[in-house]
């Protein structure tokens, strides 16, 4: 399926506002991609379809998800939030065609990340984090790091979702902290 077909039918699944985001994150992720030498055409299209499970309603959001063949905890059950990548990694494969593994990991961790994430992963995590109309204080510093050193751009992306959870009283989930901790290590 090309971006204009995926465009079309994801703008059926979505809102107003999360199209425009999902739009915007493909720019951030293609422009990341050509500055870290990474696949610009992979990078568009995961950063369009990321979100394509974000609109589900609580149950269609479990189904897909359990349908993923993602592992889902008990922590993801309980913070419906972190259901929309795994049940995102199940609908670009159904209704999008997508099989490449490396675009289907980054839907489907892009909320949580993960240990040893791919380029792309991190591609997309911090495109969806600085993308056009992401308005949070620390973003500016956020999108000037994304282009001189990636991984970087990850940890404090993490850190600002990190912080943001916290002062909402969630759960964190521990993928955050170990690829966290693990991108922190490698660094020093
Ligand atoms: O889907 P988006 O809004 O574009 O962004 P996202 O998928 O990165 O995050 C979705 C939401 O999930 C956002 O409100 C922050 C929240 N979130 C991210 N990590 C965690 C989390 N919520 C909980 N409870 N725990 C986490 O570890
Ligand atoms: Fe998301
Ligand atoms: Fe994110
Ligand atoms: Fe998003």
């Amino acid at each position: 399926m090309n971006i204009d077909t995926i465009k079309e039918k994801l703008k059926e699944l979505l809102d107003e506002q999360r199209f425009v985001h999902s739009l915007g994150t493909m720019d951030c992720a293609m422009m990341l991609a050509k500055r870290f030498d990474e696949d610009v055409q992979k990078a568009m299209i995961a950063g369009l379809v990321h979100d394509c499970a974000k609109c589900l309603k609580k149950e269609e959001l479990l189904n897909c998800a359990f349908k993923s063949g993602i592992v889902i905890d008990n922590i993801m059950i309980s913070q419906p939030e972190l259901l929309h990548g795994p049940a995102g990694c199940y609908l670009a494969k159904e209704l999008f065609g997508i099989y490449d593994s490396d675009i289907l990991n980054s839907i489907a961790y892009h909320t949580t990340g993960r240990e040893n994430m791919t380029k792309l992963e991190k591609i997309i995590y911090v495109a969806d984090l600085i993308e056009p109309s992401r308005k949070f204080k620390s973003v500016e510093l956020i999108r000037k790091k994304s282009f001189e050193n990636l991984d970087k751009a990850v940890v404090m992306a993490m850190d600002n979702t990190i912080k943001y959870v916290i002062e909402k009283g969630g759960l964190i989930h521990p993928s955050t902290i170990f690829a966290r901790n693990q991108l922190i290590l490698k660094e020093s």
